[in-house]
C-alpha cells in the first residue's frame, strides 16, 4: 500500500476521535491561565493539538514519539549513508509508522515525478534585488508557486470537508519535492557567482540537494541530519503556529508555508543560526582575528548582554535543558570535525555561556538551542554565507509544518481565534484601582 492510501487509512481511523473529544468532552477544563501568559505570547497555554511531534521541557523533542537518535536508528538509510531518507521521515511524520525501505523509496519516486521547478519561479527570483535576504527569496518562490495549488483547484469546485485532506497532502508533497532545487537556485544565483547546477533525479532528497548545492559527500549526509532535525519542534512555535494559522483559514499550503517561513526568518526564531556565525565573527574582527580564549568570550558575552542584546542560540520558550538537537550536531563534529576551529569555539561557549546567563538571571533557560551548533557544519563544509542558513532551517521545518496542515485538514480543525481583552480588563480582574 502506498503512502497516500495509508495516510487514509489512518485519517479514516483517527477522526472519531477528535469528534468524540469535541462532541463529549467539550466542556472538560484543561486548567486555568495567568495574566503573564495572556500579556507574554500564550507561554504555557494548551490551545493547540498535533501528533506529530511533543516537546518535553527536560528531554526535548520526539518525533511521533521517536527520540532523535531512534529516528536515525530506526528508519531506512541510502546504501552506505550514516543518515535516513527525508522522503522515508516523511512518510514516517505523515503517518507515524516507520517506513520499509521499499515504501521510502517508492516516496523517494514520487518526489522525483512532482521536482520539476516552473521556470517561472526562477524568472521572479532573478528579477528580485540580488541583495535580498535568502529567506525572502525562498519564501517569495513558495509564494509565487500558488497558482499551481490542488486545494485551491478543489476549494473553487466545491469545498468538500471530508476529502479536503487530499489536495492538501498532494500540494505539501508537491512542494516539497521542489524545494532542494529552490533553496540550492537561490545559493548559487546570489553566492555562487550565478552558477547554478541542474539537478540529478537519480540521487535522493539530500543527495540531489548537495549535488546542486556543488558539496561533496558527506554532505548529503549533513543535509539528511540537518532536514530531518529541524523538521519539527511541536506546534506553538512561531514558524509552526504561523502556518498552522494561515492554514486554518483554509488557505492553502503555499500561502500557509510562505507565511510560516516568514516567522522562521525572524532572530528570536530560525534566524538564530545566522546570528551566531555573526556574533563568532564579530568577536574574530574585534580581536584583529585572533581565536578567542576563554577569557575573551566571557568579556564578549557580558557585552553582548550588557548592550541589550541577547546571546543568541541560547536559551527556549519550552526547553528547560541543552536541546537533544544540539547534542545531535556536537556529536556529529565530535566525530567528524573534533579539530574544527570554529568547533572549538562553540564549545568554549558552551562552557561558559549557561553560567554567565545564571548569573545574569534573565533567562529561564541557560542551555544552549539548535541554532548554536548547527552553523558550525555548515561552514566546515563550505557554507560559510551565513546569512543562508535559515533557508536550510526553512527546507527542514517545511516538513514538519506541511504534515501538520495535511492532518489539520483531515481532522478539521477550526479556524484559530483565540479571544483578546482590553487592558482595563486585565485592571479589573487583577484588583488595580
Ligand atoms: N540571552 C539574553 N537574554 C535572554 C536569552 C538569551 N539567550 N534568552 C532569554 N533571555 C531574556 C529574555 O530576553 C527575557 O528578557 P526580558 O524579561 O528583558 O524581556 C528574559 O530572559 C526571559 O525570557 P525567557 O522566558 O527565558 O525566554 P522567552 O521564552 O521569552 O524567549 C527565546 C525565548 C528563544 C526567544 C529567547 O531565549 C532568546 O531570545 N534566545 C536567543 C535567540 C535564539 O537563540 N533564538 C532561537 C530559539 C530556538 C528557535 O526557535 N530556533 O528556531
Amino acid at each position: 500500500m502506498g503512502l497516500k492510501e495509508v495516510l487514509k487509512q489512518k485519517i479514516d481511523a483517527h477522526r472519531p476521535r477528535t469528534t468524540k473529544l469535541l462532541k463529549e468532552f467539550g466542556n472538560v477544563k484543561l486548567g486555568e491561565y495567568t495574566i503573564e501568559q495572556c500579556i507574554g505570547g500564550g507561554r504555557g497555554i494548551k490551545s493547540l493539538v498535533t501528533d506529530i511531534s511533543y516537546l518535553d521541557p527536560m528531554e526535548g523533542i520526539r518525533f511521533r514519539g521517536l527520540t532523535i537518535d531512534e529516528v536515525m536508528t530506526k528508519l531506512p538509510k541510502p546504501d552506505g549513508k550514516d543518515y535516513p531518507y527525508v522522503e522515508g521521515f516523511w512518510y514516517f511524520l505523515l503517518t507515524g509508522d516507520v517506513p520499509t525501505k521499499e515504501q521510502a523509496l517508492e516516496v523517494v519516486a514520487d518526489f522525483k515525478s512532482r521536482a520539476q521547478v516552473p521556470q517561472y519561479v526562477f524568472d521572479v527570483l532573478r528579477a528580485m534585488p540580488r541583495d535580498e535576504h535568502p529567506m525572502t527569496l525562498f519564501s517569495t518562490a513558495i509564494l509565487v508557486m500558488q497558482r499551481e495549488s490542488k486545494f485551491c483547484k478543489f476549494y473553487n469546485a466545491g469545498f468538500n470537508k471530508m476529502t479536503a485532506w487530499d489536495s492538501m497532502y498532494e500540494d505539501a508533497t508537491d512542494i516539497l519535492a521542489k524545494l532542494p532545487e529552490i533553496a540550492a537556485y537561490i545559493y548559487r544565483m546570489k553566492y555562487k557567482g550565478d552558477t547554478p547546477i541542474a539537478p540529478d533525479y537519480s540521487l535522493d532528497f539530500g543527495g540531489n540537494f548537495a549535488h546542486m548545492m556543488g558539496i561533496k559527500p558527506p554532505y548529503d549526509d549533513v543535509a539528511r541530519m540537518y532536514f530531518i532535525l529541524h523538521s519539527d519542534h511541536e506546534s506553538g512555535n512561531v514558524s509552526a503556529h504561523t502556518t498552522h494559522l494561515v492554514a486554518s483559514a483554509l488557505s492553502d499550503a503555499y500561502l500557509s508555508l510562505s507565511a510560516g517561513l516568514n516567522g522562521l526568518a525572524g532572530p528570536l526564531h530560525g534566524l538564530a543560526n545566522q546570528e551566531v556565525l555573526s556574533w563568532i565573527q564579530e568577536v574574530y574582527r574585534k580581536l584583529g582575528g585572533k581565536v578567542p580564549t576563554k577569557e575573551d568570550l566571557v568579556k564578549f558575552l557580558w557585552d553582548t548582554l550588557n548592550s541589550g542584546a541577547v546571546i543568541p542560540g541560547y536559551g527556549h520558550a519550552v526547553l528547560r535543558k541543552t536541546d537533544p538537537r544540539y547534542t545531535s550536531q556536537r556529536e556529529y563534529c565530535l566525530k567528524y570535525m573534533p579539530d574544527d576551529e570554529l568547533f572549538k569555539i562553540v564549545s568554549m561557549i558552551y562552557e561558559v555561556a549557561p553560567g554567565i546567563l545564571q548569573e545574569h538571571g534573565k533567562a529561564k533557560n541557560p542551555w544552549p538551542n539548535v541554532d548554536s551548533q548547527s552553523g558550525v557544519i555548515q561552514w566546515y563544509y563550505g557554507l560559510t554565507e551565513y546569512d543562508f542558513y535559515t533557508v536550510l532551517f526553512g527546507v527542514g521545518r517545511a516538513f514538519g509544518v506541511l504534515a501538520n496542515i495535511t492532518w489539520d485538514r483531515a481532522l478539521g480543525y477550526a479556524i484559530e481565534r483565540p479571544k483578546s481583552v482590553t487592558t482595563a480588563m486585565l485592571e479589573e480582574v487583577a484588583g488595580i484601582k
